[in-house]
């Protein structure tokens, strides 16, 4: 399946206004990059450090799963997610080796990518995202 590297780490907050700042102002990290993600009810605040990317999380709704991440759980990590050569083939690898799949064909998340989800009572607790460039 190709796993190359962490594609991004998500973080819930929520507020990305108060949040950023953090990231800015305290640890020197650059925002490039806001983003509405409608189909996920998200907004979205992008940072880079070497390869790996943080991305942050603030529910557009109350039904938005970071909103009941927030409400559930507090703010904090909410997944991790890898990169992969082909989204579609590496849901359907993890699925058919028994792991339990929220998405069973990708569907678009920030930044035009390929993406799709691992269930966390599947994955020891992560919710597991695999994502890619369109191919
Ligand atoms: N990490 C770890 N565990 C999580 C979790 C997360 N992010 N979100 C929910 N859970 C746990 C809950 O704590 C709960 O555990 P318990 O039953 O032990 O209390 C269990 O999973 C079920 O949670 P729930 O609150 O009942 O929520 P749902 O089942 O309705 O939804 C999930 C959970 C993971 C299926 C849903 O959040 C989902 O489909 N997520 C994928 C999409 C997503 O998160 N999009 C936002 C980011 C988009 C982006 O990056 O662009």
């Amino acid at each position: 399946m190709n796993l190359s590297h962490i594609e991004h780490i998500g973080i819930a907050v929520k507020s990305i206004d108060e949040a950023k700042k953090y990231y800015e102002d305290i640890l020197g990290l650059k925002c490039y990059a806001l983003e509405e993600v409608t189909d996920q009810k998200v907004k979205t605040a992008f940072f880079k450090i070497g390869q790996t990317k943080i991305e942050l999380l603030e529910a557009t709704d109350n039904e938005s799963p970071v909103a009941k991440f927030i409400e559930k759980r507090g703010e904090g990590i909410h997944h991790i997610a890898f990169a992969t050569d082909n989204t579609d083939e590496a849901l359907k690898t993890v699925a058919e080796k028994g792991i339990r799949t929220i998405d069973k064909t990708s569907r678009k998340g920030a930044e035009g990518l390929d993406i799709g989800f691992l269930h966390p009572k599947s994955t020891f607790g992560v919710l597991t995202e695999f994502c890619s460039k369109e191919i």
